[in-house]
């Protein structure tokens, strides 16, 4: 497959699995009794595609995938980073379906590896700006009241290895920085007004519980819509996710949401730490660097097909992918199969949501033609998916973050996959 072509890439994918030929052969089957059109030797009648169940296995206390998913795993590129404790692994986008990432599969990055806490040793302090300095247990933030709420977070170095051409031929690691889930937990507000903001209070900063004593400055426009979350996909955080306390903050880039948040001080200026002038920041041309471009811009993917995921057979495909924006809602995904001269509609999986990955489809029919396949998504402000030269001219060169430019993958007459420039 596609990626292979990355030589220090994990070689964790699945190995040659027999039960996957007898699986095709149900599935071509099925398309023949379906009245599909014939593939040469894949369609088979049902009689001839005879189907046995392996051994089974007793209950498990926490269920896993079955073992024929051993290819669907978190991956990272070894030489993007120095050691396994500053991570960052990327989710296989190619194999999801819907917009809902596991929680095993949900990206990590973190930068200074995933710290053990202790729920019952756990406190929030909040001080600085505020009445009353208060240190909250997890209990205490659990009886206030809860919400659930489906959004995504995606890096900023999201898709950044393809600044200037593409570099990595899989979707894993040209978008796999995104991942979405429901995540349950109380307003930020909330906690600020019980702690009883002081005039004045414009910023807060957000500060991890790991190594690197990780650190954001937020702002006060963002505090109405944040959330303390404490649960993922209905269960409580992942560690790599911030067990077991994050903040979200919908639609901003992933390294506002800050994980293992145990420290909340309210100021009237942000701190620029770090993360947010060395890192995190958008170098321009004349050496001056734009602090503070915290929200995800619009943007979409094709996952199926893509370098992970080659057309197999000629006649009916379907095609779907993922789009979202920071803005708010989705509203329209166009594709093109000739790099972008002519366009048509995808149709937009019920629910939108605000700020939340939108899975959209279109069937067509491939004959072997080759294709420059791109999806260019618009959201409910206006704002359109730019192209690659578009996303260069408007964006510094030196710039590595917030890269939403629209990506082509180019399907070669025997259905492999790659990744190339169109501007
Ligand atoms: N405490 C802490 N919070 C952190 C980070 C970190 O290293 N430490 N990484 C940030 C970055 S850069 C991103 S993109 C997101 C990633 O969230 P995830 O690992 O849950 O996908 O977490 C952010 N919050
Ligand atoms: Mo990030």
């Amino acid at each position: 497959m596609g990626w292979h072509g990355t030589d220090d890439t994990q070689r964790q994918a699945a190995p040659a699995d027999p039960g996957r030929r007898r699986l095709f052969a149900g599935l071509a089957g099925l398309a023949a009794a379906l009245g599909l059109p014939r593939n040469g030797a894949r369609a088979q009648r049902p009689e001839h595609a005879p189907f046995r169940p392996g051994m089974a296995v007793g209950a498990r206390p926490y269920g896993l995938p079955s073992p024929f998913q051993r290819g669907v795993v978190r991956r990272w590129l070894n030489w993007m980073l120095p050691s396994r404790l500053t991570n960052v692994a990327f989710t296989p986008l190619a194999d999801l379906e819907g917009v809902i990432t596991p929680n095993g599969l949900h990206f990590e990055r973190s930068h200074a590896g995933t710290p053990v806490i202790d729920p019952a040793r756990f406190r929030l302090k909040v001080h600085g700006l505020v009445e009353r300095p208060l240190a909250f247990t997890l209990d205490d933030l659990k009886r206030l009241p809860a919400v659930s709420r489906l959004h995504f977070i995606e890096c900023a170095g999201n898709n950044s290895l393809n600044w200037k051409r593409p570099q990595v031929n899989a979707v894993q690691f040209t978008h796999g920085m995104l991942s979405c889930s429901e995540w349950t937990g109380v307003r930020l507000m909330d906690v600020l007004t019980l702690c009883g903001l002081k005039a004045g209070a414009r910023w807060l900063l957000a500060e991890g519980a790991d190594g690197a004593a990780y650190a954001r400055s937020v702002p006060r426009a963002l505090w109405d819509e944040a959330l303390l979350v404490f649960a993922q996909n209905g269960e409580a955080l992942r560690p790599e996710q911030g067990f077991p306390l994050r903040l979200l903050a919908p639609g901003t880039e992933g390294s506002l949401n800050v994980k293992w948040l145990h420290r909340i001080e309210v100021g009237d200026a942000p701190w620029l730490t770090r993360e947010e002038t060395a890192r995190y920041a958008d170098l321009q041309d004349d050496g001056k660097a734009r602090l503070f471009t915290l929200i995800q811009e619009v943007n979409s993917v094709i996952t199926l097909p893509c370098p992970e995921r080659p057309l197999k057979a000629h006649g009916p495909q379907r095609l779907s992918g993922l789009a979202w924006s920071g803005h708010g809602r989705v509203k329209a995904v166009d594709i093109s199969f000739d790099g972008g001269r002519n366009w048509r509609s995808a149709r937009l999986e019920e629910p939108v949501l605000p700020k939340c990955l939108t899975r959209f489809h279109l069937p067509f029919d491939w004959r072997g033609e080759e294709l420059l396949l791109q999806s260019r998504a618009v959201d409910e402000k206006g704002n359109v998916q730019p192209t690659y030269a578009e996303n260069l001219r408007v964006k510094s060169a030196n710039q590595v973050y917030h890269n939403n430019s629209i990506t082509t993958w180019r399907v070669m007459p025997n259905g492999e996959v790659r990744h190339v420039r169109v501007d």
